[in-house]
């Protein structure tokens, strides 16, 4: 755990910080019993998620994707936003700029009180139409998700006959400019950079903490294990997010 002194000092920077920024990554949700994509946790059947992640995937076999989808909306469903999930809450109601940009899809951080939230990678609550037809539904006769229930049925039609996905970013795919613009900015304009529980291996998330860095931020790290972005941080906290989060919240 990471010693109070060291905490101590990150709240100071965080209370005179005029604006803070925070990223977060699947490891903010693992202790809600969300499976990370990287880790062991993230095989479902043997596939690998970031395999299934994919448009290539979804056009070969859009039930599988739907199946993998389903189930995890059943995991997300039943989880509650953890002690992290609820100290950035409360952390962005005291600080005078805040900006959250999350890489989940889950919507653990709403849940949690947390508003504004940049979503780069959507929400697995949507779905849209895979043609492009303009249709974005909440997939609300999708949610059930419990395995197997549901689990044979096909992948959901759209109301011009082409199939639904999921309105999640999948690799290769571009995210929506406007949220890269306000992250970017948010990246710039900040004093300090906290970046949670992500491997920090995609792109173009992983750039942000290099583009808060460059504009003078302290980047600092939160996670269990090392990532590229360990050897560029200014501060690293090895800790469990739902562990340290709390801890820093209360002295800020
Ligand atoms: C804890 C913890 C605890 C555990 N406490 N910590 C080279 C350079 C730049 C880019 C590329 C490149 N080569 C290829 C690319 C492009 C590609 C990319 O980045 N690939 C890399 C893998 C190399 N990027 C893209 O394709 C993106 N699009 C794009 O670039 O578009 C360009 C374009 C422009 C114009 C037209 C067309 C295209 C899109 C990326 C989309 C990623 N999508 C996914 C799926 C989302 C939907 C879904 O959820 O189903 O997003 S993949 C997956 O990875 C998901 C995540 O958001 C994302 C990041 O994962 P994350 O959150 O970091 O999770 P993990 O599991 O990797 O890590 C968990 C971490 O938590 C670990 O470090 C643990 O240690 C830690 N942890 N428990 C604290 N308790
Ligand atoms: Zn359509």
């Amino acid at each position: 755990m990471t010693d109070s002194a060291t905490l101590d000092q990150l709240a100071d920077r965080l209370r005179s910080a005029h604006a803070v920024t925070v990223m977060t990554g699947a490891g903010i949700s693992a202790e809600s019993g969300v499976p990370t994509f990287r880790g062991t946790d993230g095989l479902w059947r043997n596939y690998s998620a970031t395999d299934l992640a994919t448009p290539e995937a979804f056009a070969r076999d859009p039930r599988l994707v739907w199946q993998w989808y389903r189930w995890r909306r059943g995991i997300i469903g039943r989880a509650e936003p953890n002690p992290g999930h609820l100290a950035l809450a409360r952390l962005q109601s005291r600080m005078r700029a805040f900006t959250l940009i999350t890489q989940n899809v889950d919507g653990l951080h709403q849940r949690a009180g947390s508003t504004r939230v940049i979503e780069l990678h959507g929400n697995i609550w949507r779905a849209r139409c895979a043609s492009g037809c303009g249709v974005v539904t909440d997939a609300a006769g999708e949610a059930a998700g419990d395995e197997p229930a549901g689990d044979q049925d096909p992948a959901p039609v759209c109301s011009c006959g082409a199939l639904l996905r999921p309105d999640v970013v999948w690799f290769g795919e571009a995210l929506d400019q406007s949220r890269i613009d306000l992250a970017l900015r948010a990246a710039q304009d900040c004093q300090a950079f906290l970046v949670i529980g992500t491997s920090a291996l995609v792109y173009p998330a992983a750039g942000l903490p290099r583009v808060a860095a460059s504009a003078g931020a302290l980047v600092v790290e939160i996670n269990v294990d090392d990532t590229p972005l360990t050897p560029h941080a200014g501060l690293v906290l090895r800790a469990k997010a739902a562990e340290v989060l709390p801890a820093l919240e209360s002295r800020v």
